[in-house]
């Protein structure tokens, strides 16, 4: 602990985070690690008070620590629905008419292939399946059972340029009290929770076909944040080296309106 101080925050630089993280990251992912902590927003989130939770468990935690699991007998009755409850627009309407047949997950940006994948493209890559449990900002949590794609093989597929440091999510629901222009939701996450391996694209949820509620087709699942990052309606995930260019600047549809990026729990 002594040697994590606030004033000291922006002195904790690549050395340290190599140094400390060497030891259970693999080459890719370590590369994205001397690349995240040289970004310009990077350093300002560590100059911050939010910045403080994330290096506690960036440095102590070395970005791999598990979320905690649960067993069938855990799971809750009832799993609110949060959020938007179906996307609004007359394009989800029509992907949601055939079943979500014409859907395609756009992986794009700083990625040396491009992406177009069906859910049976999805379906196909190796699964992982895990029981959670969501925290929601406004005081609930509930346990449920997730199965999709490890965003690490799909991201590994697309495979990243070297300016890669962010994955943003655009989600197909628009939010009406923007008037700013900024209400579509979408999220974002950096690339040690992008290639951690409870970070999932959910499909199915408690061994049904993922309910338009819960985000059908896909919805990004990264266990060690809360339940605003848990993005639904995933449409397209894009590769950036900076975040100030989506909605508001701040990576993400609720941290624009106040609420922080890194949402570790
Ligand atoms: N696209 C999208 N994703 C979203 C939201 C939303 O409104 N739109 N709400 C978030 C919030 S605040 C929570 S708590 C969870 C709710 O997920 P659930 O409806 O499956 O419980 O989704 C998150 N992801
Ligand atoms: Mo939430």
């Amino acid at each position: 602990m002594s040697r994590i101080q606030p004033a000291d925050s922006r002195r904790i630089g690549r050395r340290q985070f190599l140094g400390l993280g060497a030891a259970s990251l693999g080459a890719a992912l370590l590369g994205g690690c001397d690349r995240l902590s040289e970004a310009p927003s990077f350093q300002d989130l560590l100059g911050s008070a939010e910045g403080l939770t994330y290096r506690m468990q960036r440095l102590l935690g070395g970005g791999r620590t598990l979320a905690r699991e649960f067993s069938a007998a855990d799971l809750s009755p009832d799993f609110k629905v949060n959020g938007t409850h179906a996307p609004d627009t007359p394009a989800y309407a029509a992907l949601r008419e055939t079943g979500f047949a014409d859907w395609r997950l756009r992986v794009d940006g700083l990625v040396v292939r491009p992406l177009d994948l069906s859910l049976a493209d999805l379906v196909a890559m190796p699964q992982r399946t895990q029981i959670t449990r969501h925290d929601c900002v406004e005081g609930w949590s509930a346990i449920g059972k997730w199965q999709g794609v490890p965003l690490a093989d799909v991201l590994t597929r697309a495979t990243l340029l070297p300016a890669a440091r962010f994955a943003v999510f655009h989600c197909a629901d628009m939010y009406e009290h923007a008037a700013d222009g900024t209400g579509q939701y979408y999220e974002s996450i950096d690339l040690i929770d992008a290639f951690h391996p409870q970070t999932i694209l959910a499909h199915r949820f408690n061994d049904e076909a993922l309910s338009v509620g819960h985000g059908a087709p896909l919805r990004l699942r990264v266990e060690r944040q809360l339940g605003y990052k848990q993005a639904k309606y995933v449409m397209r995930i894009e590769m950036t080296d900076r975040l100030d260019r989506f909605g508001r600047g701040k990576g993400g549809f609720w941290p624009d309106r106040g609420y922080e990026w890194y949402a570790g729990i």
